[in-house]
């Protein structure tokens, strides 16, 4: 049995459609899916290793599912592994074939892109629009030639799949990942998908705006001149809609980190921090520093931040980017 275990945002869902559309690769015969919202990034833990014989990683941090690899490499599966989070150390092993790269202007899209040759650019492009790694998806646009009007359209693409993953279960989300994965199969050129009338991405384009209307009416919690924290209502549009309003922000104001907090049932916090476009560094060590926090040196988060460390983590935040 092939497994394909993948991040459940745009970076994630369009790293595994280039692999799965591909000629070049060897395709399996039939596939389980494992996916979940973009936060559930402990996935590989639900292979089942008494019948995976090989499972392909796409998006997840390997530091995070280092103790489900080794069992799976000990039992002899194959891994495909392509990723752009922290990796803590890489099980040395014949059956794990891994791209694995922390570079801030890279996401796992963009590496598959690199393995398959640019065979599917155009998706890659609006993967990397989807993690707000707006450089390298002009510059690959570039390259393919696309004109502005085109480079828009994947750009809003990526940016509402992205939008997609963001929920505390995927009861908040409008689409299952997985459902999502396989309705874009469908398409090998985005624009064919972009152009049809009624089709998933007029229904997330329509989600989104709806959504983000709601998020202009944030209270801001904390604003200085390197750092800005919002507050979102803890209902289900709000928790969709934080990151890619974080993101929102972040292109508004290049300079300043980030910061969009919800309220937990349990009066914690999740919080999702982006470092400044300017500086993109930090996020991940400022988040680890609290418990439940991770991520990547541009974008990270919380999971469940305590009320009475809130100040801390704002002080912290705001010192490290003055
Ligand atoms: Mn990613």
């Amino acid at each position: 049995m092939h497994y394909d275990v993948f991040n459940g945002d745009a970076d994630g869902i369009i790293a595994l459609l280039q692999l799965r559309l591909s000629q070049k690769e060897q395709q399996p015969s039939e596939s389980t899916l494992i996916t979940g919202v973009k936060r559930d990034i402990s996935l590989l833990k639900e292979v089942d290793v008494n019948i995976a014989t090989s499972v392909t990683v796409l998006d997840i941090s390997l530091e995070k599912n280092t103790d489900a690899l080794i069992q799976l490499l000990e039992k002899e599966v194959n891994v495909f592994y392509v990723d752009h989070h922290r990796t803590g150390d890489i099980p040395q092993s014949k059956q794990l074939v891994s791209l694995l790269d922390t570079d801030a202007n890279t996401c796992t899209s963009l590496l598959v892109n690199n393995h398959l040759g640019g065979e599917f650019a155009t998706w890659a492009i609006a993967a990397a629009f989807g993690d707000n790694m707006q450089t390298s998806a002009e510059t690959l646009a570039e390259q393919n030639n696309l004109t502005l009007a085109q480079q828009s359209l994947l750009k809003e693409l990526g940016v509402y799949i992205n939008y997609n993953g963001y929920g505390r279960s995927v009861d908040d989300l409008h689409f299952h990942p997985g459902d999502l994965f396989h309705k874009l199969l469908k398409y090998e050129d985005p624009f064919d998908l972009i152009n049809e009338q009624g089709s998933v991405f007029s229904q997330l384009k329509d989600a989104y705006l709806a959504d983000m209307n709601k998020a202009k009416n944030a209270d801001v919690l904390v604003e200085n001149a390197n750092f800005k924290a919002v507050q979102l209502a803890d209902e289900a549009w709000a928790r969709r809609v934080s990151g890619v309003f974080g993101n929102d922000l972040a292109n508004a104001s290049p300079n300043k980190a980030h910061a969009v907090l919800t309220l937990n049932a349990d009066n914690s916090y999740t919080v999702s921090l982006r470092a400044p476009l300017s500086n993109k560094q930090g996020a991940g060590e400022l988040c680890a520093s609290f418990p439940t926090g991770g991520g990547r040196a541009a974008a990270a988060g919380i999971n469940a931040l305590p009320q009475e460390m809130l100040s801390d983590f704002f002080d912290s935040v705001s010192k490290y980017y003055a």
